[in-house]
């Protein structure tokens, strides 16, 4: 963007009130040079003007009215035609005026002029910014290799995701990296993906939307390590509170005493970290109790296929007879008791086996239910009681809510958080499946039309884009192949290669979220690993502590700034730029405006990918957001412009889009039901395309990647956490830490906000009172919590709601401590103790957020400098600011 573009009157203004009032005392050299308080543009219209916009401060996209009056926002509220809400809104999203008018925001380009940490700043135009970005990118690739350059960014609520894998990839890096990812949804989405071929049923994520169906058949509803009251309480939380009151039953698996649990018929204070453990009981039980849908499972599952014992894989008809075809599987036939080729869908005349073992040809084929089966055996009620610290009788009250259907297991992020991470996704389809909770009015597991077609898609990866040789390079992408389906490398692999500089080193660093050091695993460790990287950008709304590690600074749109589109249910919305302030620009033309520059110093790639032409028109780069917008909206025959005015439409109507059984359809083509989106169109419960995956890519990679050492395995299989109460280290450490949601922040996000930090000023340690008394500890003392990362304090919450061997903290940091030495983050942040090496979880790479060994003791006093009383806060009231031209071009 030009300079010239900003208004100069707002220029005059700026400078003549500079220094004038201090914005927060705690940032200096961010408030030195740049103005707080704006005066409203006197041309403007006294009137109030009703916009309806999406809200985007968690990752939901609730449907909000913003009140404008003479350029500003003056309020918010829900907006009652939002499907999902009812017009309700959280009070995150109530906090969207404090956030935009916040006197702290990013305002303008800024390049480092003191040491780093120092937090002195100089001013730089847009132009300057990307121009330096750009040379640097240059210089990196043409000395160490695109693989040098990485980018990060944040999952949740980041409506611009994939476009960094595609920025990476146009750029030809395969790396980057999100402190989510293999420790959120991308495990429930590979194995929802695999086995199912639809969407996972994780009320948090926006899936499993049936409970958004006024007149569902639901029966149960089982909230496994989720609590959607505080993790999205406008959309899932209030819709779930509908369901109860019409009589739906809830079962909470979740070690704190969180609202779900607090009104749930049944609660389950599971171990951290021993879910498939327990997940492995219910499979035990429902089949040796006969619970499950036998029919659904013999016609719509994979399981009555034989597999080979020794290869573990399942057997074609090819493989087995002379004229068998290679995408028939086989079954074990009682009629003629033989194995018999199954052509999709089923063979009436047939009668095959679902458990059984059997030998042919001298070789031993066992079904895949046998296989489940055997993999199950020894979880007795009793051994997951006593593993997952559970009374038997209670495991046993919550499986029979579960089997009296419709209803299904909704699996949150919990279990993402620890190396067991895939099988516990995988073991939620399982029991999803088993019970025949599919596709049926009342289920989670459900595939409805996106509202906006995926054509001309945004998501799009570019993956084609990258050049060969880089896939391979992706630092642990061949050891996770699971991460191919997100394009994404491992952190802690990028990690080495920042200390090491093997395989390879990384020299510049694009970062895009809020605290990466509030939200990664052990992050000191990744502070210690800025050190390494000679060049590092942070683009966001306002400075964090990642910020004070870091050499430029670049201002980003809040989402009351922001154009884009939010689908919910049969409709879309415009989440639309209310108003604009300062030189805050859309992050996604930030990416490509850097690509463009890339381009024009001479990288040919980057260059072609602003072509229409190059690869078709769903993959070039744009150079507004109005270009994207209007591509993906193609196929609905609207442009942004017009849909902004009509706020939402309804892409189609309710009934066309809810939609049930959508494997029973008959593919015209075919004459045949189209079936599940797997291979082979049945539910693979035994996944043996991970065996696969394992050693080639497939289905992810464009070309073969080497294999794996070990094979991954096709069904879940339970680990005792690393570091457990039952291992060596529990004498030194010897409680389990765990954490999850809060309702008034996201991630690292809104710690600023005058009202939220007024309700939680500083993060709570949930403690037993048993074991708060074990160590001298009261309600409401400040603590020390150690693991063998590190130390870090929290404020004791002596609750019974928490299991006496389990300790529970959030996320935090201190804005008001950014310009001090600790910039604000170690002081009280549960990531200063989560552990982010090895063991992994063998498919994806995932860490341990949660389950690991901690001690706590008695602090003397809290930490220094952090702000507890309303009036402090104050410095963060909204310091309104003009409207300021879009900065597109
Ligand atoms: N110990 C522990 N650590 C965790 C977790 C945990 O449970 N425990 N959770 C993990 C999970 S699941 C995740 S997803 C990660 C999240 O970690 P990150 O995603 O890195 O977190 P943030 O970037 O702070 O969160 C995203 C924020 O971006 C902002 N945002 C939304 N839209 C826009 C936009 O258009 N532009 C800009 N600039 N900003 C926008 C929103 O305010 C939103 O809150 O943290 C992980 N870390
Ligand atoms: N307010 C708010 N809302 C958010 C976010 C946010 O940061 N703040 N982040 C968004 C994002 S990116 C995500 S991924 C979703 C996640 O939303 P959810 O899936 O609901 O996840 P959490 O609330 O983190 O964790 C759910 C519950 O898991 C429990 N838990 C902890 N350890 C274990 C365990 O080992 N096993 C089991 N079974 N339960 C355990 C916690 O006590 C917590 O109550 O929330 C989204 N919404
Ligand atoms: S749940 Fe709250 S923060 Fe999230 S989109 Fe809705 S109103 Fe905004
Ligand atoms: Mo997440």
């Amino acid at each position: 963007m030009k300079l010239s573009q900003i208004s100069r009157r707002s220029f005059v203004k700026a400078a003549a009130v500079a220094g004038a009032t201090a914005a927060s005392p705690f940032s200096p050299a961010f408030s030195a040079g740049t103005s707080t308080a704006q005066k409203p543009a006197d041309s403007q219209k006294d009137d109030t003007q009703i916009i309806t916009t999406t809200c985007r401060a968690c990752i939901h996209n609730c449907g909000v009215r913003a009140h404008v009056r003479n350029g500003r926002v003056i309020k918010i509220e829900g907006d009652p035609n939002y499907p999902m809400t009812d017009g309700t809104l959280c009070a995150k999203g109530l906090s969207g005026i404090n956030a935009l008018y916040h006197p702290d925001r990013n305002k303008y380009p800024m390049i480092r002029v003191g040491e780093r940490g120092e937090n002195k700043w100089k001013r730089i135009s847009w132009d300057e910014a990307i121009d330096i970005i750009a040379h640097k990118m240059m210089e990196a690739r043409e000395k160490y290799g695109a693989e040098s350059v990485m980018a990060s960014t944040g999952g949740g609520g980041n409506p611009h995701f994939r476009m960094i894998a595609r920025f990476c990839n146009i750029f030809g890096t395969p790396n980057w990296y999100e402190p989510g990812c293999a420790q959120c949804f991308l495990p429930r989405t590979l194995a929802f993906g695999m086995m199912y071929g639809g969407p996972s049923t994780s009320i948090a994520d926006e899936c499993a939307l049936e409970i958004y169906n006024k007149n569902t058949p639901m029966k149960n509803i089982v909230l496994w390590g989720t609590d959607v009251s505080y993790s999205c309480p406008a959309g899932g939380g209030h819709a779930l509170a509908n369901l109860r009151a019409k009589g739906v039953k809830t079962v909470s698996v979740d070690p704190r005493f969180a609202p779900s649990a607090a009104k749930a018929d049944v609660w389950l204070p599971v171990r951290p970290g021993t879910d498939v453990a327990l997940q492995l009981a219910w499979i035990r039980y429902i089949i040796a109790h006969n619970l499950f849908d036998k029919d659904f499972v013999l016609k719509w599952t994979n399981l009555p296929y034989l597999v080979d014992t020794k290869t573990k894989m399942t057997v074609k008809a090819n493989e087995l007879f002379k004229d068998g075809k290679k995408e028939d599987f086989v079954v074990w036939d009682t009629k003629t008791n033989q194995p018999q080729p199954l052509p999709y869908p089923w063979n009436d005349n047939l009668d095959p086996v679902l458990d059984g073992e059997f030998t042919y040809n001298g070789k031993t084929y066992k079904t895949g239910f046998r296989l489940l089966k055997e993999r199950a055996e020894p979880w007795t009620l009793e051994k997951a009681g006593e593993t997952c610290w559970l009374k038997p009788e209670k495991i046993e009250e919550a499986i029979k809510i579960y089997a009296e259907g419709p209803g299904g297991i909704s699996l949150g992020v919990a279990t993402d958080q620890n190396p067991n991470s895939v099988q516990a996704a995988m073991g939620a389809v399982i029991l999803n499946a088993l019970m025949g909770y599919v596709e049926k009015p009342g289920t989670l597991m459900n595939r409805n039309p996106l509202a906006v077609p995926p054509k001309n898609s945004l998501v799009s990866r570019c993956e084609r884009l990258l050049p060969p040789g880089q896939l391979a390079k992706r630092l642990g992408g061949v050891e996770f192949k699971g991460l191919l389906s997100w394009d994404a490398a491992q952190p802690s692999r990028i990690q080495e290669a920042i200390m090491t500089g093997k395989p390879y080193p990384i020299k510049v660093w694009l970062e895009r979220s809020g605290n990466k050091l509030g939200v990664v695993g052990d992050a000191g460790s990744w502070a210690e690993a800025t050190k390494h990287v000679d060049f590092i950008v942070h683009m966001f709304n306002y400075p964090t502590s990642f910020s004070m590690y870091a050499d430029m600074l670049l201002p980003t749109t809040e989402w009351l700034e922001t154009d884009f589109l939010a689908e919910s249910l049969n409709t879309v919305w415009a989440r639309q730029a209310v108003v604009h302030t300062w030189e805050t620009r859309h992050e996604t033309v930030i990416w490509s405006k850097i690509l463009k520059r890339c381009g024009e110093l001479g990288h040919e790639v980057c260059r072609k990918s602003f072509d229409p032409e190059f690869m078709g028109a769903d993959l070039p780069q744009w150079d507004s957001m109005d270009e994207i917008l209007d591509l993906k909206l193609k196929p609905l025959n609207i442009t942004f412009a017009e849909l902004k005015k009509k706020g939402f439409i309804e892409a189609m109507p309710y009934d066309k889009w809810n939609s049930y059984y959508v494997y029973k359809k008959i593919n015209p083509k075919t004459g045949l039901p189209v079936g599940f989106g797997t291979a082979s169109k049945k539910l693979e419960l035994y996944t043996d395309r991970f065996i696969t995956m394992g050693r080639t890519g497939a289905p992810y990679a464009l070309q073969k990647l080497d294999p794996v050492e070990k094979d991954y395995d096709p069904l879940p299989y339970y680990v005792e956490p690393y570091e457990s109460p039952n291992r060596e280290i529990a004498k030194e450490y010897p409680l389990v830490m765990t954490n999850g949601r809060l309702p008034m922040f996201h991630h690292s996000t809104l710690r600023n906000i005058p009202y939220l930090r007024e309700i939680y000023p500083v993060p709570e340690v949930w403690i037993n009172p048993e074991t708060a008394a074990k160590y001298g500890i009261k309600q409401g003392d400040w603590t020390w919590i150690e693991s063998k990362r590190g130390k870090t304090q929290g404020k004791a919450r002596l609750t019974e709601g928490i299991n006496p061997g389990v300790l529970y903290m959030e996320r935090f940091w201190f804005p008001e401590k950014l310009a001090s030495d600790t910039h604000g983050w170690k002081e009280a942040n549960v990531n200063v103790l989560s552990k982010n090496t090895a063991p992994f979880n063998d498919m994806v790479g995932t860490y341990t957020l949660r389950g690991y060994q901690v001690r706590i003791s008695k602090a003397d006093k809290g930490p220094e400098g952090v702000w507890t009383k309303p009036e402090q806060f104050k410095v963060w009231m909204p310091a309104p600011s003009e409207n300021t031209p879009k900065i597109e071009g």
